[in-house]
C-alpha cells in the first residue's frame, strides 16, 4: 500500500478518475460523494480491479456538522491520510447578476467554499499529528479571470485560490503541502449539473475544440501529489490546447 487517499466528490468527473488513477497505482482511497448507489459501485469496481481497500463515506460536503461527524468516524487504520483532494464542487446556472438565482448562488458557496473548509478542518488533525499530508484544492480558470456570467461561481474559485494560498502559509510550521489544481474546459457532468439536466446545453459547451478529460486531469493531480517529499507545486493552470484562460477559446 502506497498511502491512503481521501477524494471528495468521487462519483463522478475529476473526482472518480483520480480514484481510479491512485487506486490503478496502489493507494487506499476513502471516496466521498453524495450518491451512495455511485460510491457502492465505484467501491466494488475499485477493489475488483486494483485489489486495494476502499471506505466509502457518503456526505455533503456543505452540512458542517456532517461532515465533522463522517469525518470522526473515520476507524483508526484509515486515518493516516497521505492525499486529501477537495475536488467536489459545481456551477449553477449562467445567468446575468441581477438575473441569478440566490438559492444558486447559496449552494455554490456553501459546496464550493464552505465544504472545502470543513472538509479541511475535519481531516487536518490526522495530518498535524502526523507533521505531514498534501491537500490538493480543485479551483478553475474561473478563479482566474471572470466571465460574463460567472459571477459567483467565478467568485467562489477566486475563494479557492485565495484560502489555498492562505492554508499553505499557516500549515507550512506542520510540514503540510498545499497545491491549488485551475483546470479549463473539462467533459465531465459538470455542464449537465450547471444546466440542470439540459444535454443539449451541456454538450454544446464543449463543441469546436478537444476539451480535458477527467483522466487529463487526475494525471496531473497524480503527478503533483508524488513529487519529492521536499517540492511543493503550489498553483497550476491546466487548459485544452485550444483555450488560453476562462475567456480565450479558438473553435473550429
Ligand atoms: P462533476 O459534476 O462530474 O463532479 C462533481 C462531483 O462533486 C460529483 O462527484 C458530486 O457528487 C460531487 N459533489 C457536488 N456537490 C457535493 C456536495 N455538496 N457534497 C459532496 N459531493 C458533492 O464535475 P467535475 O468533476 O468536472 O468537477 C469537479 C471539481 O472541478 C469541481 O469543484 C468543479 O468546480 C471543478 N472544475 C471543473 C471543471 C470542468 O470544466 N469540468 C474545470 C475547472 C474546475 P454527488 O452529486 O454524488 O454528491
Ligand atoms: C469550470 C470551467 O470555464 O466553465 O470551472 O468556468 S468554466
Amino acid at each position: 500500500m502506497k498511502g491512503i487517499v481521501f477524494i471528495t466528490g468521487a462519483t463522478s468527473g475529476f473526482g472518480e478518475a483520480c480514484a481510479f488513477k491512485f487506486a490503478a497505482n496502489g493507494y487506499n482511497v476513502i471516496i466521498n460523494g453524495r450518491r451512495t448507489e455511485r460510491l457502492a459501485e465505484l467501491e466494488q469496481k475499485l477493489q475488483a480491479e486494483f485489489g486495494i481497500k476502499v471506505l466509502s463515506l457518503p456526505f455533503d460536503v456543505s452540512k458542517r456538522e456532517a461532515v465533522f461527524e463522517a469525518v470522526q468516524s473515520i476507524p483508526g487504520q484509515w486515518r493516516a491520510i497521505d492525499i486529501l483532494i477537495n475536488n467536489a464542487g459545481l456551477a449553477l446556472g449562467r445567468d446575468l447578476f441581477d438575473d441569478a438565482d440566490l438559492d444558486e448562488w447559496d449552494t455554490m458557496i456553501d459546496t464550493n467554499v464552505k465544504g472545502l473548509l470543513y472538509v479541511s478542518r475535519a481531516v487536518l488533525p490526522f495530518m498535524i499529528g502526523r507533521q505531514k499530508g498534501h491537500i490538493i484544492n480543485l479551483g478553475s480558470v474561473a478563479g482566474k479571470e471572470v466571465y460574463e456570467r460567472g459571477n459567483v461561481y467565478c467568485g467562489s474559485k477566486f475563494a479557492v485560490g485565495a484560502v489555498s494560498k492562505s492554508m499553505r502559509i499557516d500549515l507550512l510550521r506542520h510540514n503540510i503541502k498545499v497545491t491549488a489544481i485551475h483546470p479549463g474546459a473539462a467533459e465531465t457532468e459538470f455542464s449537465l449539473v450547471r444546466f440542470k439536466g439540459d444535454a443539449g446545453k451541456a454538450s454544446g459547451v464543449y463543441k469546436g475544440f478537444k476539451p480535458l478529460s477527467a483522466e487529463d486531469v487526475a494525471d496531473v493531480i497524480y503527478y503533483c501529489s508524488t513529487l519529492p517529499e521536499h517540492v511543493c507545486i503550489n498553483d497550476l493552470v491546466l487548459t485544452p490546447l485550444q483555450q488560453a484562460d476562462a475567456i480565450y477559446f479558438h473553435k473550429k
